[in-house]
């Protein structure tokens, strides 16, 4: 049966110009202290944290609403360590064989190899797969729309509730990762999107000196 989406008033919460102003500052100053941490601490997140933060993910704009995403949020040391051991494997590969030498330049900076402790290490791995298809309560397969889009924006969402919880985190893609969908027994069509790593950072945790660009590089406005 075809769902009704019979419409409903939009409670929006309008706001002055001073308001606006100041929270598009106010959201600008929390959201640029956000950096991606490479050095965790073992303290445990509160899991209830983890839940809230999907739950806001999970509100992102999508294609027909079709939400084409799962998170899988992983705690288990054991299974931290079959993901750890398995990336770490492709990434050797990369670092060693696949990555051109223009690329490895790109990286040098930021000083990372195949080395990757923290994800053991992490409070939570959040594993985000990208679902091509939905299936209906008859179970027929359904084509989803402008996936990679609807993910991507879901997983802003989620990293900026993780931030504004509280949680440090890095956004890790090691490539290929289909052994994700073994080690977490997801259905084939379902496409590892990336793995969001999420704890507290580690004492003395330090991040490399970058720049963001200037407005003025990263925009252009028509009046
Ligand atoms: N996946 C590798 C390499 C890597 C690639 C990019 I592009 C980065 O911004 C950072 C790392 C790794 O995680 O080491």
């Amino acid at each position: 049966m075809k769902q009704e989406y019979a419409p409903i008033p939009y409670e929006f919460n309008t706001l002055t110009e001073a308001e606006m102003q100041a929270e598009a500052e106010a959201f600008y100053q929390a959201i640029k202290t956000r950096r991606t941490v490479r050095d965790f601490s073992d303290k445990p997140i509160p899991a209830s944290v983890i839940e809230q933060a999907i739950l806001s993910a999970g509100t992102a704009p999508n294609g027909a609403n079709m939400q084409p995403w799962h998170f899988v949020a992983i705690s288990n040391a054991d299974i931290k360590k079959q993901i750890r051991l398995a990336a770490e494997q492709e990434e050797r590969e990369f670092y060693e064989q696949r990555a051109s030498e223009e690329w490895l330049d790109a990286l040098s900076h930021l000083g990372t190899d195949a080395e990757k402790p923290f994800l053991e290490t992490a409070s939570h791995l959040i594993v985000i797969f990208l679902k091509k298809f939905s299936y209906d309560a008859q179970g027929n397969k359904l084509k989803n729309y402008y996936t990679s889009e609807s993910v991507g924006i879901a997983t802003g969402f989620l990293i900026n509730a993780l931030h504004t919880s509280g949680v440090a985190t890095l956004t890790h893609t090691p490539s290929p990762m289909k052994f994700l969908n073994t080690i977490l027994k997801r259905p084939a069509d379902e496409r590892p999107y990336m793995i969001l790593v999420a704890g507290y950072p580690a004492d003395g945790c330090q991040v490399p000196t970058i720049d963001k660009k200037p407005l003025v590089d990263i925009a252009t406005f028509l009046d």
